[in-house]
């Protein structure tokens, strides 16, 4: 990304595709200057540009008309990037947008790049990193409890949390430090208080940390792959789960023979649930891709649901399926079919725990129908807490949603534990040097000490606009 903060960058802001209204963003100190050249105000010519004004008039390349349009201004210090800047509301069609970019790079600014206008506001101090991150995650959101996490980040919470680590370890560092500094001074050493501060902050650092599993489903879903082997009764469950007849159902033996897919909500949480071809040995060159595709999507999912046939009971053919399943795969076993085992239900529950109990280190294994539509209540609550470790009425918001913040955090809780052993050996200087070490973590996080490649890095994960 070039790292000329002194251009005048354009962007538009709203997507590609027709619309009745687009928004052009202009950014960068003297573009008001730049706007004076390309548009005339409908009335009263000859006046300057105030911050949160609107302006209605035409944009112009030479003497040719444009477009009427709308500008909104801002001024230095009063805008999202803290330049001056401002907004087209121009027409939504392709070639006006097109041509109003052409006339604002002729006359002095440059197309920006992906982030570029967040990264400025981050640079001119009007956000800090993490606000900066909650942008694109507010933009990308899937579900409500994700917008609003990520809503949330966008006002602070998770500079605020940081900052209040923060000041604990600085505390604690200075306190350090006038005792290292001082020697003379005859201060007493209770290096216990010292290492029971450290583990305070150790777990109020866990206590944000451990929100991170579930925030990150939050932000970016779950991939469920249901698997099986056939007619077991896979794509009557997806249908019910998805309450839509999406997929076809038979008795025959083979009748899912590519993937497909769906969107459900589990308690906030966008789940892609994926019914597959039914696991058998087969000669069929299709449904043996069929069989690959399963598998290939079972391994990238967070989470397998085994379907089994309650009538038909545990099978060689299941052995030899869920033994296929990597042992850390999250996996729940559905024994489906339940309504027509009602009395040896139990027994067969019993017999599948002891076959699998050895071989996965996370399972659950419940019962239900899906032609009668009975154990959907059963089946999200176990879905949840296996998936996110935490019960499905845990109602408080995690705060670190983003995996960088997380291992930066993780960063910073390591330093702290190196710390408290330092403190407890007596050797000071270097509990000096960890706290120091885990205030540059959580400095990451906000980017006070973000590194420039970094920075680089993460804005250019944004749109184009952003
Ligand atoms: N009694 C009963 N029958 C079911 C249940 N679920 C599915 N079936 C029946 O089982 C048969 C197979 O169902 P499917 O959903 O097509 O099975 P599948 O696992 O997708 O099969 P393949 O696509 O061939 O791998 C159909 O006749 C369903 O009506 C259930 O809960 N109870
Ligand atoms: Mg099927």
């Amino acid at each position: 990304m070039s790292s000329d903060t002194e251009d005048i960058i354009c962007a538009r802001a709203t997507p590609a595709g027709g619309s009745a209204i687009a928004i052009i963003r202009v950014s960068g100190n003297g573009c008001h200057a730049l706007l004076h050249k390309i548009f005339r105000k409908k009335f009263n010519p000859g006046f300057t540009f105030k911050s949160h004004h609107a302006y209605y008039g035409t944009i112009f390349d030479n003497e040719e008309i444009i477009d009427d349009a709308l500008v909104i201004t801002f001024s230095e210090g009063k805008s999202f990037t803290g330049e001056e800047s401002f907004e087209i509301n121009s027409h939504g069609s392709e070639i006006v947008i097109a041509l109003i970019l052409r006339i604002i790079c002729k006359t002095g600014g440059r197309l920006a790049e992906p982030g570029e206008f967040s990264k400025r506001a981050f640079l001119n101090g009007k956000i800090d990193l993490s606000e900066a991150e909650a942008i694109m995650d507010v933009v990308n959101a899937s579900t409500k409890q994700a917008a609003n996490i990520a809503v949330k980040q966008l006002n602070g919470t998770v500079k605020n949390e940081i900052n209040f680590i923060k000041n604990l370890v600085a505390d604690l560092l200075a306190e350090i430090e006038v005792y290292i500094d001082y020697p003379e001074e005859d201060l007493s050493l209770d290096t216990a208080v010292w290492t029971g501060a450290i583990d305070s902050i150790i777990n109020q650092s866990n206590t944000m940390l451990n929100g991170f599993t579930r925030g990150k489903y939050i932000r970016e879903g779950i991939q469920a792959a249901i698997l099986g082997k056939t007619n077991a009764g896979k794509s009557t469950l997806f249908n019910y789960l998805l309450n839509e007849d999406k997929a076809i159902v038979s008795d025959i033996h083979g009748t899912t023979r590519d993937y497909l897919d769906g969107v459900i909500n589990i308690s906030g949480y966008g789940v892609r649930l994926y019914d597959t071809a039914g696991l058998r040995k087969t000669l069929d060159p299709i449904e043996l891709e069929g069989t690959k595709r399963a598998i290939s999507i079972s391994d990238k999912s967070d989470i397998v649901l085994y379907v089994l046939s309650g009538s038909e009971g545990l099978t060689d053919n299941d052995k030899v399926n869920i033994q296929s399943i990597s042992s850390d795969k999250k996996t729940i076993i559905i024994v489906n079919k339940i309504d027509l085992i009602q009395e040896k239900k139990n027994q067969l529950i019993n017999e599948i725990t002891n076959f699998i109990e050895n071989h996965f280190i996370n399972f659950r294994i419940i019962g239900m129908s899906a032609i009668q539509k009975t154990g959907i209540e059963e089946f999200n609550t176990q879905f949840i807490e296996l998936v996110t470790n935490t019960s499905i009425t845990e109602s408080t918001d995690p705060i670190i949603t983003n995996e960088r913040h997380a291992n930066k955090l993780l960063e910073s809780i390591n330093s702290l534990s190196n710390a408290k052993t330092n403190m407890h050996n007596q050797i000071l200087d270097l509990a000096a040097f960890d706290l120091r070490q885990s205030l540059n973590s959580l400095g990451e996080i906000t980017g006070e000490i973000t590194p420039n490649d970094i920075l680089d890095k993460i804005f250019s994960t944004f749109c184009v606009g952003k």
